[in-house]
């Protein structure tokens, strides 16, 4: 009696250690909580009706403990309508990949995504998108997007059972410089989704032949310690903006990690110390940072019971506004330059309100001087994304974009968030990743 007493307490405490098991070691306690709520208010305050909806801010709502059931059913339907509906074809790979996640958070089929009569089964447009990108890598040796997004397909279409290649795959996503490095910078988020997507394959579905199975054993145990290798002393894991992925992609492989090789605890504090700094108004960045403040990956979307979700998260409708005041004038320096074949390189002194953001001064330069400073861009799920300077444009078949910088170091914000200094050297440059 006293022995199977004893074997169940050492099952329980094993299953309490288990990574990924009843383990809350590493996710905010209750003290830390109104953080976490005041991210998930400032991704629903953020949506924007005349933007297309963002399934990473559903899937990061839906993987939060806290929930508001009416704005995520909303949020579902816009998504459904908008991958129904609107020319799927304009959709990326890994945009595709994140609607599936999505639907599969919110316990929607996303195979069967419908809305107002039409029907699309995104996994099959994923698995065409997916094998545009291969044949794209056969043809120009890029793929059509980035590493980013082919990790992100894999991680979907591993969850969902679509055709894909355990072999292949791994093959696809081996260490290599190309695919895992930006601008001769070692890309954490990158290689984070791509941890997940491994994970994935050697948990589902088939077992692997051992061939497999070892390869892609050596991509974890690579991508891992190059993750870890980018960890600063303050507990970010390459930037602030990719330390949320880097958490998820570190709780999901401990077992290719060294004891101790990471401290959880210090790199979470670090990220709940920026909350209140703003650092993640940007409601994208606040969606991928999220989950890991719950210690729940991407890979816990199939494992979500929504029945059981409560109703908790209570909305005010006023929306937060910010008093809206007099400030003084600021002075920048802003350059224009083609770092790739020095055709032009041209600078102008901007003055902008106190608080402005470097897109105003890339609008202020181009009024002042047309000729010079005119540039185009799109908008992404981050904000403004910078075409085209002088008419010169990005390539991604080239590797070729329009690089931020300030006095001479690239920004870590793109050009709709970053707020500029007074007399900040600003640089928008054409550089190859
Ligand atoms: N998403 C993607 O495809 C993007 C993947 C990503 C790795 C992404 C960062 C990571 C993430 N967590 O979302 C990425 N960036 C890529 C791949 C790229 C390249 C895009 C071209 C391509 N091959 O697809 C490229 C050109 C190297 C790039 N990012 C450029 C830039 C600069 C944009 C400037 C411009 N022209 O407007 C900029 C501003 C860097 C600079 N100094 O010029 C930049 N990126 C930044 C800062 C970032 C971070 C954004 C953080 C923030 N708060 O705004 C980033 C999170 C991200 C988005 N880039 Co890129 C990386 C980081 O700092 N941790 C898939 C889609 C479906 O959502």
């Amino acid at each position: 009696m006293r022995r199977t007493l004893v074997i169940m307490l050492v099952g329980l405490l094993l299953l309490y250690l288990a990574p990924g098991g009843l383990c809350q070691g590493c996710a905010v306690n209750e003290a830390e909580r109104p953080l976490v709520r005041d991210l998930q208010k400032k991704m629903i305050y953020s949506v924007n009706v005349s933007a297309p909806p963002n399934p990473s801010i559903l899937l990061a709502l839906r993987l939060a403990q806290e929930h508001n059931k009416r704005i995520e059913q909303d949020m579902l339907n816009k998504l459904s309508q908008d991958a129904a509906e609107r020319a799927v074809a304009s959709f990326s790979s890994g945009q595709v990949a994140l609607h599936i996640l999505a639907q599969q958070a919110s316990c929607s089929d996303p195979r069967c995504v419908s809305a107002n009569g039409s029907t699309i089964n995104l996994v099959r447009l994923l698995e065409q998108k997916f094998k545009a990108e291969l044949q794209n890598i056969a043809i120009h040796g890029n793929p059509l997007t980035n590493f980013y997004q082919l990790s992100l397909d894999v991680l979907a279409l591993c969850q969902l059972n679509g055709r894909l290649s355990p072999a292949s795959t791994s093959a696809l996503l081996s260490p290599g410089h190309k695919k895992y490095y930006l601008g001769g910078q070692f890309s954490v988020d990158t290689a984070a989704v791509a941890v997940l997507a491994h994970i994935c394959l050697q948990t589902r579905g088939q077992p692997l032949p051992p061939k497999v199975y070892k390869k892609i054993r050596q991509n974890v145990q690579w991508l891992v310690d190059k993750i870890l290798a980018e960890k600063r002393r303050d507990g970010e894991i390459g930037n602030i903006y990719s330390t949320g992925l880097a958490m998820q992609a570190l709780s999901v492989s401990s077992s290719y990690q060294k004891p101790g090789a990471w401290n959880c605890l210090q790199t979470l504090h670090r990220v709940l110390d920026k909350i209140p700094q703003g650092t993640f108004k940007n409601p994208m960045a606040a969606s991928q940072v999220l989950s890991s403040l719950e210690n729940r990956t991407y890979l816990d979307v199939s494992r979500l019971n929504c029945s059981m979700d409560p109703d908790n998260l209570p909305l005010s409708t006023a929306r937060p506004t910010s008093p809206t005041s007099r400030l003084p004038s600021i002075r920048v320096t802003y350059t224009v330059a083609d770092g790739v074949n020095n055709t032009f390189n041209d600078s102008i002194s901007v003055t902008v309100t106190q608080g402005s953001i470097f897109f105003k001064v890339m609008e202020v330069a181009q009024d002042k001087d047309p000729s010079k400073f005119s540039f185009t861009y799109t908008q992404s799920s981050w904000g403004p994304y910078i075409t085209s300077v002088q008419g010169l444009q990005a390539d991604n078949n080239h590797r070729t974009y329009w690089q931020l910088l300030s006095n001479g170091i690239p920004l870590s914000q793109g050009a709709g968030d970053y707020v500029v200094s007074n007399s900040e050297r600003l640089e928008v440059k054409f550089t190859v990743y």
